[in-house]
């Protein structure tokens, strides 16, 4: 039969051809690097293509990278940023002090530090929720409410919000709702689709997927959204470099390839621990006992390669991050190697201990990020560490 051009693609489709065309001077069919700070203009404040200035401003590298990106989350503006951080930061920056954000309480570590020690100090107003009863989002909202921001699922315990719910009671309350999409990938989740209007990656995880790059991202539907972001990104300067651009883009072309393994191996490593005698406690939405299970088989397509698990105490959380000899002991999450981390004395040691201890974020506490290596020896390498 023959093809449909009008048919939609694929996500794998999408993922290699999404926003892509060939060079147009050779043919090339990746795109150069355009490793240029500024471009030679024919006349005065006439540059090539209107925009075509300063590479702060505009970077056809970061463009091509921008259009997959907003092609794979079902969105309009792809707008790529120099670390997952700069990418959120950019978001609020759009706010004014005395303005109120509403925030899930168990995000990255960083993430937290950056709402109460930087812009709580330049007046900007935050309410920390736990986002998995909406409820508790609709009850915070504030007249001066102007951005919700959430993660599902939350680093690292896993926690499942409900998008299509929040969305609605962030637009009652006049404000937006930013998801960060890192821990999912736009493979397995879309908040675009169920309402959300920003989401955000931290491309240094499963996006660009070889542990090699620092890079963020946001994307928008919305014209006016999108412009407003790219202003504050060109006027506060936290672009990517031309080849971190280029390298996040090759990585994304096999988001698909590397997420339907990372979720076999995830559910894997989850049902693997769960059955395990030493360890008390196992958060993976994937797994029938993970309490949002049904929330998250319904706004997911597949629960990633995050697994985390409670073994009691810190000794025995040590005792298993520096015994593994697969899963590396090492921050970050999302490449195609395996990682261990102990999340209260790492990402999350910036949280304040009693906020970290209420949510779950205990010292026994160990974080997966479950790599595409055989799953059979992923698994040995754990009941090795565990004292099978
Ligand atoms: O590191 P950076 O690219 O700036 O991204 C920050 C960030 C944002 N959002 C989520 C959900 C994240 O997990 C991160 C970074 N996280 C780690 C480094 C980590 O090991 O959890």
């Amino acid at each position: 039969m023959a093809h449909d051009p009008t048919a939609p693609l694929g996500f794998g489709t999408l993922a290699i051809h999404g926003g892509q065309s060939p060079e147009p001077t050779t043919g090339a069919i990746m795109p150069p690097i355009f490793q240029t700070s500024t471009y030679v203009q024919p006349a005065i404040a006439e540059p090539l293509g209107g925009v075509y200035d300063y590479a702060r401003v505009a970077n056809p590298t970061r463009e091509a990278l921008e259009r997959n990106l907003a092609a794979l989350e079902s969105g309009k503006h792809g707008v790529a940023f120099a670390s997952g951080l700069a990418a959120i930061e950019s978001v609020v920056k759009t706010l004014s002090a005395g303005d109120h954000i509403v925030t899930e309480e168990n995000t990255y570590g960083g993430t937290t530090r950056m709402f109460t020690r930087v812009f709580e100090r330049l007046g900007i107003e935050f309410t920390f929720v736990d986002s998995r009863d909406p409820e508790a989002v609709a009850a915070a909202m504030k007249s001066n409410t102007r951005l919700v921001h959430v993660e599902t699922p939350t680093n690292p315990m896993m926690r499942v919000c409900d998008i299509a719910a929040i969305a609605d009671i962030a637009h009652d309350g006049g404000a937006i709702l930013m998801v960060d999409n890192t821990f999912a990938s736009p493979f397995n989740q879309r908040p675009l689709e169920q309402g959300a209007d920003v989401t955000v990656h931290s491309t240094t995880k499963y996006l660009n997927g070889h542990s090699d790059i620092i890079g963020g991202a946001l994307v928008v539907r919305d014209d006016a959204l999108a412009e407003e972001i790219r202003f504050v990104r060109k006027s506060t300067g936290a672009v990517p470099g031309p080849m971190d651009a280029w390298l996040c883009l090759r990585g994304a072309k096999t988001l698909h390839v590397r997420m339907r393994q990372h979720n076999a191996a995830g559910l894997a490593v989850a049902k693997y621990l769960e059955d395990h005698p030493r360890v008390d406690r196992v958060f993976y939405p994937g797994l029938a006992s993970h309490p949002q299970h049904e929330l998250a088989a319904r706004q997911m397509d597949g629960f990633t390669g995050m697994v985390s698990f409670d073994v009691g105490t810190l000794d025995r959380a040590r005792a298993i991050a520096e015994h593994t000899q697969l899963f590396a002991l090492a921050e970050s999450l999302g490449g195609v190697e395996s990682l261990i981390s102990v999340p209260a004395l790492m990402t999350h040691a910036s949280v304040p201990a009693e906020r970290r201890e209420r949510m779950g974020v205990t010292d026994g506490l160990v974080r997966l990020s479950v790599g595409i290596e055989e799953i059979d020896d992923l698994v040995a390498d754990l009941d090795r560490a565990l004292g099978g």
